[in-house]
């Protein structure tokens, strides 16, 4: 599973705050306890803040490098804040995201055409949210189609159909688990993303609405995710479901995160 540590989001009080406040240790705190809890990737979101977003995101891309060798997701819709972010990004950063929404994506490919940067490609159109499978499949098709003509190796492609929240229709969770199946089959070497918390948005005790949410996810394929990753339990969680999925040869990862103590307490 490939890991973004969601947490750096302006959308989060005590971020909004560390941004207004230029507080850089406050960030790099966040970012630190993300690694080291097994992020591959640190997600940077600073979209509340209308005009004044590529000047906050590109300071977090900074400071979030002065302290971790881990490339960030630069998660912003406005592709002028993502390229004002990859100015200031080192190594190989992953984009948050390119869409089918026509603006977005004719601003956005350009700028990431023939790069080696991982890129997710959210099923969104002009259209809105999609609704059913088929609206899902048919945006990623175009999108993955476009992504590859423009030279992004499919190997980097991180599909994203979308989660909504379970509690605002009870069709969303099996949409979006069908999605993943239907993704994986369809594109081989492919992988999928996504922000998972949604899911439990509007629900009491979240965090094992998300738990349960990621083992059926896994299950059908998902193998990138958008999670805090100091939920123990989560990490523990995808540990064990990854080795139940037939995707840990002997299960050495289940094994390994074992000796670590990752199953205590
Ligand atoms: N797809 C893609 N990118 C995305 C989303 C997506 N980026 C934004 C969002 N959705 C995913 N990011 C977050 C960030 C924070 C939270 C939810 C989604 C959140 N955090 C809890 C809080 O602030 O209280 C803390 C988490 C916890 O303690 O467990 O709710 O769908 N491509």
């Amino acid at each position: 599973m490939i890991i973004i540590g969601e947490l750096i989001n302006a959308s989060r009080k005590a971020i909004k705050a560390a941004i207004e406040a230029g507080d850089a240790a406050a960030i790099q705190q966040v970012a630190k306890d993300q690694a080291e809890a097994g992020a591959d990737y640190i997600d940077v979101n600073a979209g509340i803040f209308v005009g004044q977003e590529p000047e906050y995101l590109k300071w977090l891309v900074e400071t979030v490098q002065q302290v971790t060798d881990k490339p960030c997701a630069i998660d912003s819709p406005d592709p002028s804040a993502i390229e004002a972010a990859l100015a200031a990004h080192r190594g190989t950063p992953m984009i948050n995201s390119i869409s089918l929404e026509k603006d977005r994506y004719d601003k956005l490919m350009p700028i990431i055409a023939g790069t080696q940067m991982k890129v997710i490609a959210l099923c969104m159109s002009d259209d809105g949210m999609p609704q059913t499978v088929d609206d899902r499949m048919k945006i990623a098709d175009t999108l993955v189609n476009g992504l590859v003509k423009n030279d992004i190796p499919v190997e980097n492609i991180f599909v994203d159909p979308l989660v909504q929240p379970v509690s605002v229709d009870k069709a969303f969770g099996t949409g979006f688990i069908n999605a993943i199946e239907r993704i994986v089959a369809a594109f081989p070497g492919i992988h999928t993303a996504c922000g998972l918390s949604n899911i439990s948005y509007g629900l009491p005790a979240r965090k094992f609405m998300n738990q349960t949410f990621m083992t059926m996810a896994i299950a059908k394929g998902l193998d990138g995710a958008i999670i805090n990753p100091l939920d123990k339990k989560m990490m523990a969680n995808i540990i064990a479901a990854e080795a139940l999925a037939g995707r840990d040869n002997f299960c050495m990862n289940y094994l390994k995160a074992f000796r670590a103590g990752m199953f205590e307490g």
